[in-house]
């Protein structure tokens, strides 16, 4: 569907518009009375969102690549069917391959809460077929209001049990990456990706001064990114994950990554809900699983 048959379809006057974005990708801009948040068909990410009187929440880079076959650096990648590398190493895409394809808009709809819910979906087709041999439904809820609250609902429309991993690879803005610390996962057993997944145990708060990629086990629902140079602190609500990674690509990664300014390690940290690792979720033919994350400043 073209910007006029969505902004006739799923338009809500005031606060659901449907934009030509970056790179002429279609866009919707929402805008409510306690936030305002853009979002990508293009890989239903969401790239914005800014509570009313906030810095946004979302770090979006400045170099992100906004067209067919590349991933948009920033907002809320959505990794599926897998996160992190191909796991059976046959050079399909990092990540999965649902943010390099164009969602579905099911739905908008304003809350009584002055808050708006958009509800994107994707189906298998034999294209995704030829990628991952499995019959799926995935739809994303998106709430925007005193929070950001996702939702991912995976269905198995299929006739075998499949198994997925995957996250909400969220990039968070932070004013500077030396005053910022996550909370919550004190005691968590972790992967050290760049420590050749030696497993570790966390010790106090996170912080970071070096490059750091680590997939965390055994998590809480709860965790709080303590941003002292914009003085607030996030708060990090999941459901559905037992895994959560903690990303910053730090100064020399930075560098070499052409969708990411020399100094944008300092401006952003991923705190990831996720089923990584051996947080692998089966879901049996006719059933569902979903995952939650809720973002607020607090
Ligand atoms: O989630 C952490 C991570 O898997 C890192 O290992 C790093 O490779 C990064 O994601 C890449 O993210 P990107 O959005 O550039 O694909």
């Amino acid at each position: 569907m073209n910007i006029a048959q969505l902004s006739a379809e799923h338009g809500i006057a005031g606060s659901v518009e449907f934009i030509e974005g970056d790179g002429g990708l279609t866009m919707i801009r929402i805008s409510t009375p306690k936030a305002n948040a853009l979002i990508s068909i293009h890989a239903g990410q969401v790239l914005s969102y800014q509570p009313a009187g906030q810095e946004d929440l979302l770090f979006l880079s400045a170099r992100a690549y906004y067209q067919d076959g590349k991933a948009i650096k920033g907002g809320v990648p959505i990794c599926w069917p897998w996160f992190g590398p191909d796991p059976e190493g046959r050079g399909r895409p990092g990540h999965g391959f649902v943010r390099n394809r164009v969602w579905n808009v099911i739905n908008t709809q304003a809350l009584t809460n002055d808050a708006v819910k958009v509800t994107l979906g994707l189906s298998d087709t034999s294209e995704t077929m030829d990628i991952w041999p499995h019959a799926f439904r995935l739809t994303q809820e998106i709430v925007i209001g005193d929070s950001l609250n996702l939702t991912l609902i995976t269905r198995n429309t299929g006739a075998d049990l499949f198994s997925i991993t995957q996250g909400f690879h969220t990039y968070f803005n932070i004013g500077d990456i030396s005053q910022t610390s996550v909370l919550g996962l004190q005691n968590c057993p972790y992967i050290d990706k760049i420590d050749n997944s030696i497993e570790k145990k966390q010790a106090g708060e996170v912080t970071i001064a070096a490059e750091v990629d680590r997939i965390y086990r055994h998590v809480s629902n709860t965790l709080i990114i303590d941003d002292k140079a914009l003085d607030r602190c996030i708060q990090i609500l999941s459901q559905g994950n037992k895994t959560a990674v903690v990303w910053n690509p730090w100064e020399k990664i930075s560098k070499e990554m052409a969708d990411l300014e020399d100094a944008d390690y300092r401006r952003f940290i991923c705190v990831e809900a996720t089923n990584a690792a051996n947080d692998v979720i089966g879901i049996a033919p006719g059933e569902e699983f979903r995952l939650l994350a809720d973002y607020r400043v607090m």
